[in-house]
């Protein structure tokens, strides 16, 4: 079901459905220009370490689960640090989104800052992603993945996604229904995502993406990425952990 209607505009009512599960995507429109996202698309591309935790998706960054649950907390903090200097480079040559996606949601109101984890400090948050493939039907919610960890104990967790470089044919699938736990036994063993059968009877919203905008889910919903080539968005994790309180990561 093409149903982009469905997809709230940036304002706090609706940030505030998609935490509480009541809406699947907020839009935010012309978040950058053709030109910020041509200019930061081209230092991602350059610049970045390339990561992977799954085939169809260069990670042009680190990530908690790679590096941290794959590996451990030193190793993600360690990497974490490094990572600054390349924020720096690209917040020097041309604009880092977190700082303004940031500063959007602190003028809704939200306090926003980066996830902390006791006896490590800051993560990580703002990577690029170069897609080819498909992604299945999965979803993205550590206190599933992560216990021990201080995104293990979110309330509700979002992915935010600013889209760099996209086909009018790209569609991001939401579907209306949210992971519980007794959902892993439709796992596809041995891997991260589901037998579609999870899904049967929820409402499927096709959501097609414009280069310069960002889309913000709740990542706890099912969801999927058709088939697209070469696709690049930056973005991280929000985690919910108090009434109004956003934290960041990857
Ligand atoms: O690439 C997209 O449109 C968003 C997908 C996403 O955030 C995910 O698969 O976790």
């Amino acid at each position: 079901m093409a149903d982009s209607h469905r997809v709230a505009p940036f304002t706090k009512g609706s940030m505030d459905a998609l935490i509480g599960g009541e809406a699947v995507a907020v839009r935010l429109d012309r978040f950058a220009s053709e030109d910020e996202i041509a200019g930061l698309a081209q230092l991602l591309l350059r610049g970045s370490i390339r990561t992977n935790s799954i085939a169809e998706v260069t990670r042009l960054g680190i990530s908690q689960f790679e590096q941290g649950v794959r590996g451990s907390k030193e190793a993600y903090f360690a990497a974490a640090r490094e990572q600054q200097g390349f924020a720096d480079r690209v917040r020097q040559a041309s604009f880092w989104p977190l700082d303004r996606f940031m500063a959007a949601l602190g003028a809704l109101g939200y306090d926003v800052d980066l996830m902390s984890e006791p006896g490590f400090g800051s993560y990580w948050a703002g990577n690029g992603k170069l897609r080819n493939g498909t992604t299945p039907v999965h979803v993205d919610f550590s206190p599933q993945d992560s216990p021990g960890w201080a995104v293990g104990e979110v309330r509700a967790q979002l992915a935010w996604n600013l889209y760099l470089v996209c086909a009018p044919t790209d569609e991001l699938i939401i579907w209306d229904r949210q992971w519980c736990p007794a959902d892993d036994d439709h796992l596809v063993p041995g891997e991260y995502f589901y037998d579609a059968t999870v899904v049967e009877g929820a409402t499927r919203f096709a959501i097609a993406p414009r280069p310069g905008e960002i889309l913000v889910l709740n990542s706890r919903n099912y969801h999927t990425v058709a088939t697209c080539e070469n696709r690049l968005a930056f973005g991280s994790f929000i985690g919910v952990v108090a009434p109004d309180t956003l934290r960041f990561w990857s």
